[in-house]
């Protein structure tokens, strides 16, 4: 296992930031000090050098891990500690598969630190989320569909993470058991619509890393409960 996949192994509640969203330092702080294992930025639009830059300086002054979600090639800022490249399975545009990271290869293929990457296996699961509509994502699949697709990244390409992606709502956990039967190798992470302890317990039984990210801006306070809601949960066997 390369150190990158290690690094993030044991991460079971991650927090993501947008650094094109305003969060005031009082928070920023209850967030960092949570007993989350990891912070991830990114974001689907306004991503820019100096909001990216500007929040990972912000996020230094704590001990956790960052890692940046690279979505947009002007806001890859250095100094992070690992960098997750999404590639979106369940999208007909291939820009999202290969064609944006045919392109940041191109123009910086010598300055990429590739021991630092990891690559995110995208499946984007909620139509009405900004990053289907960006991605054009085929998001209307079954069980099956989805759990072929988690197989594709686990099996064919050997993707160190699968991200079930609901952006925005709480996911379908019938979708989820059954992603979670067909992955075997990658890290199983699950985001969308976790508002509280209850929806953060049923994702973390079912996925290795569990990520929180809109409900920090709306209610910071019941972001702070998903973290022991999700480090008290064991792992469903299946
Ligand atoms: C978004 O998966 C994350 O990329 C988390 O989703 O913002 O709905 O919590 P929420």
């Amino acid at each position: 296992m390369n150190e990158m996949r290690q690094f993030i192994q044991p991460w079971r509640h991650v927090f993501k930031l947008d650094p094109d969203r305003e969060l005031g330092d009082r928070e920023l702080d209850a967030i960092c000090r949570s007993g989350t294992d990891a912070i991830l930025v990114g974001g689907s639009t306004g991503l820019t050098y100096e909001n990216t830059a500007g929040l990972l300086s912000r996020l230094r002054s704590y001990e956790l891990p960052c890692a940046l979600e690279v979505s947009e090639l002007e806001a890859a800022v250095p100094g992070f500690d690992v960098y997750m490249i999404p590639m979106v399975l369940n999208t007909p545009d291939t820009d999202w598969i290969l064609g944006h990271h045919r392109r940041a290869i191109e123009r910086f293929g010598s300055l990429i630190p590739w021991e630092m990457v990891l690559t995110e296996g995208y499946i984007v699961l909620n139509e009405d989320s900004s990053v289907a509509r960006l991605t054009n994502a085929d998001s209307r699949l079954s069980a099956r569909a989805a759990a072929a697709y988690a197989e594709i990244a686990d099996k064919l390409m050997g993707l160190p993470v699968v991200y079930l992606e609901y952006s925005g709502m709480f996911g379908d956990m019938d979708v989820v058991r059954e992603v979670r039967e067909s992955v075997e190798h990658s890290q199983l992470f699950y985001g969308g619509g976790i508002t509280g302890a209850a929806e953060a317990e049923q994702a973390a039984a079912l996925s290795d890393t569990v990520v929180v990210g809109n409900i920090i801006y709306r209610d910071v306070q019941q972001a702070l409960l998903t973290v022991q809601a999700v480090k008290k949960t064991l792992k469903t066997t299946i």
